[in-house]
């Protein structure tokens, strides 16, 4: 089968970092195709961690003693740390949350509800995950402002030329999705920027889906505001990253009260700590951070155009294998034009039943509707099978994936 990329990763030196690999259930090897929704954590993200809890644990920007210090230059630098991989100018515009849905409801709530009011418009598309759909929907509702979605084409891709019918002078912001969790879609972001900016809108790039596996470069992008989550890109849970141009966030007020975000309090009011701490309330996520720009340099490590080019290729793979079934709706753009993953059905079987069955070989993925239930909708479908890969995974792996499809099918006919 001809694949449009060549390898260009030492996948068997990059799996020995993740012991969790080598883990058999019922005597076969894991072969963990959930990727999209949290990716394996190498030894040095690992080290990390321990090292932090080990030697550095603190808490940060209080303390005057040389351990508050180090522990609190470390989650500093961090933010410098991630600012550098996605191309932002500095910590200034990288504000760490819990993970991507935070990012959001920060903006949502911060910006939204102070800037929206009736007569204004937020569009999105058909493709977006919940955790920009349901937030921007009931931010519309709070305020008066209305939703509308760019539609999704039979191919699975956006309809641009609907996009440009929705943006208008009404539009005050544009949340698009970087790359689909369900459709594998890669979408034409910077163009969409430039149109929410053509109408004085804000535009808000969720990218969930495409830090891990992409070289990105915010500024380049040119968006106003962008999100990612560090569990599906080689760090911890509990971490995610809202990056904003500096002007704007200067401008928000804060979206969570509370200790660290403050400069002066009196009984009367507060004023605000400077960016990006003015978003960060409370304790943050500080061993989090500090193992998420090791993710960072283990990422950068590999090089992220090689992530990039390994993941296509595999998903490429699975797409076209799948496809060839005849029996399997697989969704979303053509083989050679996705994100690194892949859903599909195979014929009547409930995608619950294939991963169940997917399961008993050892094969992990995701069933159900990704989060992505009006997508599904549309789809005429309750739910997909969806297959997502990383850098540690190999085109073995995508056989035992469709030699398990093919036992469910066996099963069930
Ligand atoms: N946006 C996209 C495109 C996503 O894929 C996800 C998570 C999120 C936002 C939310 O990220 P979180 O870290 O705040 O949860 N997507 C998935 C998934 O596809 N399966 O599990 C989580």
């Amino acid at each position: 089968m001809g694949l449009s990329e060549p390898e260009t990763l030492d996948v068997e030196r990059i799996r020995e970092d993740f012991p969790v690999l080598q883990r058999e259930f019922g005597g076969e090897r894991l072969v963990y195709l959930d990727n999209a929704a949290t990716s394996q954590t190498p030894e040095p993200v690992v080290e990390a961690i321990a090292d932090y809890y080990r030697h550095t644990n603190a808490n940060v920007h209080r303390g005057l003693h040389q351990l508050s210090q180090e522990a609190s230059i470390a989650y500093e630098d961090a933010h410098d740390r991630v600012a550098e991989f996605i191309g932002a100018d500095g910590r200034e515009e990288v504000v760490f949350t819990k993970n991507t849905t935070e990012s959001m409801n920060t903006v949502a709530y911060a910006w939204g509800l102070a800037e929206l009011e009736p007569g204004d418009e937020v569009v999105m598309t058909e493709m977006e995950h919940h955790a920009a759909l349901v937030t921007w929907q009931q931010i519309a509702k709070k305020t008066g402002a209305e939703v509308k979605y760019i539609r999704v084409d039979d191919e699975g891709y956006l309809d641009v030329d609907h996009a440009r019918e929705l943006v208008t002078d009404d539009t005050e912001m544009v949340s698009v999705v970087h790359v689909s969790n369900t459709l594998g879609t890669v979408n034409p972001v910077s163009d969409l920027v430039d149109l929410a900016h053509d109408h004085d809108a804000l535009a808000f790039v969720d990218g969930a889906q495409s830090v891990p596996h992409m070289p990105v470069d915010v500024e380049e992008m040119n968006a106003d505001f962008f999100a990612f989550s560090g569990h599906k890109m080689c760090g911890p849970t509990g971490i995610g990253v809202l990056y904003g141009k500096e002007h704007i966030l200067e401008e928000m007020q804060p979206y969570l009260y509370g200790g660290m975000m403050i400069s002066k309090v009196t009984f009367e009011d507060s004023t605000w700590h400077e960016l990006p701490w003015k978003f960060e309330a409370g304790t943050p996520p500080i061993c989090q951070g500090i193992a998420l720009a090791e993710a960072c340099d283990y990422l950068d490590d590999i090089g992220m155009t090689n992530v990039d080019r390994h993941g296509r290729r595999l998903a490429e793979y699975a797409h076209d294998r799948l496809q060839e079934q005849g029996d399997v709706e697989v969704y979303g753009p053509p083989g050679d034009d996705r994100g690194a993953l892949v859903s599909f059905n195979l014929g009547d079987v409930h995608a619950h039943d294939t991963s169940e069955i997917l399961n008993e070989f050892a094969v992990a993925i995701r069933a159900g509707d990704h989060c992505t239930q009006p997508l599904h909708d549309k789809l005429g479908v309750a739910a997909s099978a969806r297959a997502s890969f990383y850098i540690y995974n190999t085109e073995e792996e995508v056989d035992r994936l469709v030699e398990a499809v093919d036992s469910t099918r066996e099963l069930f006919a």
